[in-house]
């Protein structure tokens, strides 16, 4: 799976959750999953024209019609906008569950300590 992002996953100073990006990076993670990373750079602010014009941000516009991240494709190809909807996604399907879909990728992870 891939999680695209702005330009990391902190959850942010200023309090628990602050971050979408981080906040969603989060919830894979405590639900088992551990997605690649894409750094989606730019700012959404500025025209996309002049700054918006990395890989990333291109590959989630394509996705989704806008720039916003996070941006979530699961392994069955699922595209999931929006932070919170990532972390309900992360809930329904915890690694292990059948909901998890294939589970391509994901026996490492677990493995791993
Ligand atoms: N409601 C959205 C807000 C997403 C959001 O504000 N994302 C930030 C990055 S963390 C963003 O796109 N900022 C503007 C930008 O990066 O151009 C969510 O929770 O996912």
């Amino acid at each position: 799976m891939r999680l695209y992002v702005c330009w990391n996953t902190s959850v942010g100073p200023i309090g628990d959750g602050f971050h979408p990006c981080g906040k969603a990076y989060r919830a894979l993670r405590e639900a088992g999953h551990d997605p690649e990373v894409v750094k989606a750079r730019g700012l959404r602010l500025l025209p996309d024209a002049l700054f918006n014009r990395t890989e990333g941000r291109r590959e989630v516009r394509r996705l989704t019609g806008s720039t916003t991240v996070p941006v979530l494709v699961t392994d069955d190809d699922e595209v999931i906008a929006e932070s919170g909807a990532i972390e309900a996604w992360a809930a329904a399907h915890p690694v292990g569950s059948r909901a998890a879909g294939s589970g391509r990728g994901e026996a490492d992870a677990s493995a791993s300590v």
